[in-house]
């Protein structure tokens, strides 16, 4: 049906992307198979690690040491306290907090943390895993799988049912960023690798991201690059990118993600909350995927800084895929700022979001506040073509969304989506 107004094109835009299920590219999520490997329920989202760095900011009366001595509830209960009780929750992941809460049904006037945790003892992983993605409007998730981490290994190894609305991702950063000290636990999983790459290793290397792929089944090999990451260099992540990376994902036919401009550990106090972000050098990314045009890259890049070479580098370069507005973009003002921004150089070549959920429960959070955004995005760039004169076809808007809700992403990857 055509488009007669700007009212029906709001609504129909609004609703549309609203009613789309999505394909979710990056997050820490798993399945039930993973065991408490899933994260979820009211505990698990408070002491989410971006809670964690804001409730420190107003609390210099907790030394770090006796807030990782606490119980998971405890420290629950103080962030609580300080986020959503002395002070108004309005930041990012606060919100996200209440979003969570409100569309699971929770009484927020009463802000009883004891009812909330009542419901979670009452239900099980399996029930709510169907509540959120049916809630979220999310068909397909895909995790975040470490070989490195000989828990996970372990759970891999069992052989646990798939469920295939969880599929994996090849994480490979200890390869990458810390060699000197990965290589030997290669070797204690059998490979015969060397620390200065010589002999074998490289064949060696290529032959464990092999076995990971055979085993895992994974839409794509990805890591998360420092912001000083250099492209070429003479350094062992160079090397093991040019010599096992690139090859394994051309023969497998699977793309290399990218997810460039972390600074590790700038605070390391706080654990998993003590990263931090730097500009990057976009040349890096320009070399490599011109170099290797055969393969398919994935890129999301941290720092603002770099939001807007990254999609003139991708107009340069159809082998580059742009995703997401990743961990510190992702906010409303800087999402709806990049999204618009990557609509008008790449039309809906992009993969506008990623959740990056490490708890279930935030799929309903970080979807809902995105598709606020993309919707709203959407309304202008589609309402700025019907002022220009061009005829609006719903069935071609809803084309367009659900490319930008997952098709792009099964496209680039050349695969069918599974649950379509
Ligand atoms: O966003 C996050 O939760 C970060 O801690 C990281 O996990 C980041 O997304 C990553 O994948 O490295
Ligand atoms: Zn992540």
């Amino acid at each position: 049906m055509t488009i007669a107004t700007k009212e029906q094109l709001t609504a129909f835009v609004t609703e549309t992307v609203h009613a789309t299920p999505v394909t979710d590219i990056h997050t820490h999520l798993f399945a039930e198979s993973f065991g408490d490997l899933l994260l979820w329920g009211v505990d698990e989202l408070l002491t989410y690690h971006y809670l964690i760095a804001e409730t420190f900011r107003f609390r210099p009366d907790i030394s770090y040491d006796a807030f990782w001595q606490l119980s998971k509830q405890e420290q629950a209960d103080l962030i609580w306290q300080t986020l959503f009780i002395d002070h108004s929750p309005y930041s990012e992941s606060c919100r996200g907090v209440v979003t969570v809460l409100n569309r699971l049904g929770f009484d927020l006037a009463k802000r009883d943390l004891e009812e909330y945790r009542a419901y979670f003892r009452s239900v099980s992983a399996s029930d709510y895993i169907d509540r959120i993605l049916k809630l979220a409007n999310v068909k397909t998730v895909v995790m975040t799988n470490d070989p490195f981490d000989a828990y996970e290994r372990g759970k891999w190894e069992t052989g646990a049912p798939q469920d295939p609305r969880f599929l994996a991702a090849l994480r490979i950063d200890p390869l990458l960023n810390l060699w000197d000290s990965s290589w030997s636990k290669l070797k204690e999983q059998g490979y015969e690798v060397d620390a200065d790459l010589s002999g074998g290793t490289l064949a060696e290397v290529r032959r464990f991201l092999k076995d990971w792929i055979a085993r895992m089944n994974p839409l794509y090999m990805a890591v998360s690059l420092p912001n000083d990451f250099a492209y070429p260099e003479d350094s062992a992540r160079v090397r093991i990118i040019d010599e096992c990376i690139v090859p394994v994902a051309r023969e497998a036919g699977i793309p290399f993600a990218m997810m460039i401009g972390v600074k590790r550990k700038v605070n390391p106090f706080l654990k998993d909350a003590g990263d931090s972000l730097g500009k990057s050098d976009i040349g890096a990314v320009e070399r490599i995927v011109s170099k290797y045009q055969d393969v398919k890259f994935l890129v999301t890049m941290l720092s603002r800084e770099n939001q807007h070479e990254l999609a003139v580098t991708a107009r340069k370069n159809r082998n580059l895929l742009v995703f997401g507005c990743w961990w510190f973009l992702n906010n409303p003002s800087l999402i709806e700022e990049i999204t618009r921004m990557r609509l008008e150089l790449l039309g809906g070549s992009v993969i506008p979001q990623h959740s990056d959920c490490r708890i279930l429960d935030q799929l309903l959070y970080k979807w809902d506040h995105s598709r606020a955004i993309i919707g709203k995005v959407l309304c202008d760039k589609y309402g700025d073509l019907f002022d220009a004169g061009w005829r609006l076809e719903e069935e071609e808007i809803r084309r367009d969304i659900e490319d930008l809700l997952g098709g792009v992403f099964w496209k680039f990857l050349g695969k069918p989506d599974p649950a379509a």
